[in-house]
């Protein structure tokens, strides 16, 4: 029986276990990437480990996410991550040098390889036929002392690709479909691999705009398996000898499959408040618009960046209209600067912003108050954008940049004649703003501000977990809402004791001084708890403020795994109804929680009603040791005792 491409990479990198669906299999990683954001913490965490050098292949540290720096905190986390970095042999990719996962599929991702990313978009290195995924800081810190990585066995997919798209229907148009179709749970536990005759007609950046928001489907990773294509791409940026095809076998076999006719699709657009939510654009026409946000790790490639000069040129942003834009990295601003792009952006009116995440984690460009905003970005969770009455609604660049002129979500189809980009047979190639890391590190002292704090430390697990309901929330709840970030909470990614004060508060102002009044508690939730970010304060602040356990009808798959890599018991309702039962303030027990966690099931009572709820832990071994060691790091410390 032949393998698909994802199995054949994880195949390569087995270390434990059997590749059977669901089962725990362990993968050797070969590369990692961090951003500042999350990178903070990774690194607080790698030192907890003791280890002096990282055993990776190559590990990088991108300054991508927190880049406005209205205090200290910010550059002092910078310096933090420079100095940690250069010590422990950490590539340093420098403020100014781009978007972490632009930069990494420019110049350090290689096909066939593993890659472990502290970002939830790290399957971006998917389009060039990576196993790429995201994870939270202290996986990745793991990863990076040499230490494998802990998967369920996921499903793959084959999406077979037929046809060829038409004019002014893009690689975001493929993937805003398979969100339309499989919504923002639908791939939870699967990898998608696309392949067909379709794959041939898409380019590298295309397909990481896919690979990219395949994340937004809660999918474990999506590849396209590697290419003439991706080594065209590599030969281009210089690394050719980076490449190797990684094909599925002729007769590879899936877990599932679907089809996507690339011919029938229509320009289409997610609209507020979920990138499931999508219609095709001609359904949204003459809605007005007040901002328009071209960039983000998903769209902000050379030929993104090219086509939306192009339909700007010679024309003036519409006066209602705040049109932004950021290129994805320094190769790419340098060429479009290069080629006169960046002449017809800036003649056009375009405000150009720095090659960062930028607005898309709402690090400044708010809008205003119940504001339409289109954004060429991956999530437009409520909030997000720093807005909370603003209506964000995602697109194509093609889109973004023709409502930007018309004042109006357009079809860009109106535009007329296509335009095509040539993808460049040669990109600009200068890394001088990737700092090599020291030979020995020996010399190399960490410079540590102010603002970096420890992070909390999960206790081992009692025999009676009781507590408080704290708050009860419903569906698809993001780390978004659990761990708000914007411009004014990013700065103190690692200074949990502020951010907990944060904590779940668009959904429950009061949940912090419940936290703090009930000595912690439990949180109640529906379906599909955690999906968005890795950001693994969303389970640090809740472990700060006292959280024993989550109450779910499902978890997303990278908050679930930070939950027990942080010691809080994720639960979920074997019978649904039960969610209906429980009310704020409820007090909850487990009983013999030492004995319950050695079982699927765990029964947990509510004192105030009587009642006992059946709740499925369908966890590992592993995992249930990490539940009662408290968290991964004191497992690892009592297993090598
Ligand atoms: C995001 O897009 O939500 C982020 C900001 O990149 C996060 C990481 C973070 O919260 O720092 C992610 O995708 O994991
Ligand atoms: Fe940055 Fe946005 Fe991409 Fe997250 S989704 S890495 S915030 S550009």
């Amino acid at each position: 029986m032949g393998l698909n491409a994802s199995q054949k990479i994880i195949k390569n990198h087995l270390v434990k276990g059997k590749m059977i669906v669901g089962e725990e299999i362990a993968i050797k990683i070969d590369r990692t990437l961090t951003q500042d954001s999350t990178g903070t913490m990774a690194y607080l965490q790698f030192e907890a480990l003791g280890i002096n050098r990282v055993k990776t292949k190559k590990s990088v540290a991108y300054i991508d996410h927190n880049i406005l720096q209205s205090g200290p905190e910010n550059a002092d986390d910078h310096l933090y991550i420079q100095t940690v970095a250069k010590k422990h042999g950490i590539y340093f990719s420098r403020p100014g040098n781009g978007i972490c996962h632009q930069v990494n599929l420019e110049r350090f991702g290689v096909p066939g390889d593993t890659l472990l990313g502290s970002d939830s978009h790290t399957p971006t290195g998917g389009g060039i036929g990576m196993l790429a995924i995201g994870a939270g800081g202290l996986d990745v810190a793991v990863a990076m002392g040499g230490g494998e990585y802990y998967i369920n066995m996921p499903k793959i997919v084959k999406v077979n690709l037929r046809g060829k798209l038409s004019p002014w229907v893009t690689a975001k148009d493929i993937i805003l479909e398979m969100l339309r179709r499989c919504t923002v749970k639908g791939g939870v536990g699967k990898i998608f691999e696309y392949v067909g005759e379709g794959v041939k007609t898409l380019s590298v950046p295309e397909r990481a705009t896919i690979t990219n928001m395949g994340a937004e489907l809660g999918a474990t990773t999506s590849i396209f398996p590697s290419d003439d294509t991706v080594r065209d791409f590599l030969k281009a940026q210089g690394r050719v000898k980076d490449f190797s095809y990684v094909q599925p076998d002729a007769d590879a076999v899936y877990d599932e499959e679907m089809e996507i006719n690339l011919s029938t699709l229509e320009p289409m657009v997610a609209c507020p408040h979920s990138p499931d939510k999508v219609v095709p654009v001609s359904q949204l026409k003459d809605v007005k618009v007040n901002q328009v946000c071209i960039g983000s790790c998903t769209n902000s490639s050379f030929v993104d960046m090219m086509k939306v000069a192009h339909i700007l040129k010679g024309k003036t942003v519409n006066e209602n209209v705040s049109l932004t834009i950021s290129p994805g990295s320094k190769q790419v601003l340098n060429m479009i600067a290069q080629n006169g792009g960046l002449a017809s952006m800036v003649g056009s009116g375009a405000r150009i912003l720095e090659s960062a995440c930028g607005p898309c984690i709402g690090m400044g460009q708010s809008p205003s108050t119940d504001a339409v905003s289109l954004r060429t970005f991956n999530r437009n969770f409520e909030g997000r954008s720093g807005t909370r009455s603003a209506k964000i609604y995602l697109v194509s660049p093609e889109i973004a940049a023709a409502s930007a002129i018309k004042g109006y979500i357009a079809d860009p189809r109106e535009l007329g004649e296509p335009i095509y980009i040539e993808m460049p047979d040669e990109f600009l190639v200068e890394d001088n703003m990737i700092a090599p890391p020291d030979e020995t590190g020996d010399n190399i002292k960490v410079v540590r501000g102010p603002n970096i704090k420890p992070f909390p430390k999960a206790k081992s697990c009692e025999n009676i977990t009781c507590g408080k309901v704290l708050t009860k929330v419903g569906d698809n709840i993001t780390t978004d809402h659990i761990m708000p970030s914007n411009a004014k909470l990013l700065p103190y990614r690692s200074n949990i004791p502020h951010l907990a004060e944060y904590c779940l508060t668009p959904c429950d102002e009061d949940f912090p001084k419940k936290a703090k009044e009930n000595g912690g508690g439990i949180i109640v939730a529906g379906s599909n708890y955690g999906q968005g970010s890795s950001r693994e304060h969303a389970a640090l602040a809740p472990l700060y403020l006292g959280v024993k356990a989550v109450l779910a009808k499902s978890f997303a798959r990278i908050h679930r795994a930070n939950l027990i890599n942080n010691g809080i018991i994720p639960l979920v309702f074997e019978n649904e109804d039960d969610y209906d039962k429980i009310d704020v303030m409820d007090e909850l027990v487990i009983e013999d929680t030492l004995k319950q966690i050695k079982n699927d099931v765990v029964t947990v009572k509510n004192k105030n009603r009587n009642e006992e709820y059946k709740m499925v832990f369908n966890v590992t071994d592993r995992q249930r040791d990490m539940i009662k060691f408290g968290g991964l790091l004191n497992m690892m410390k009592e297993n090598n005792k």
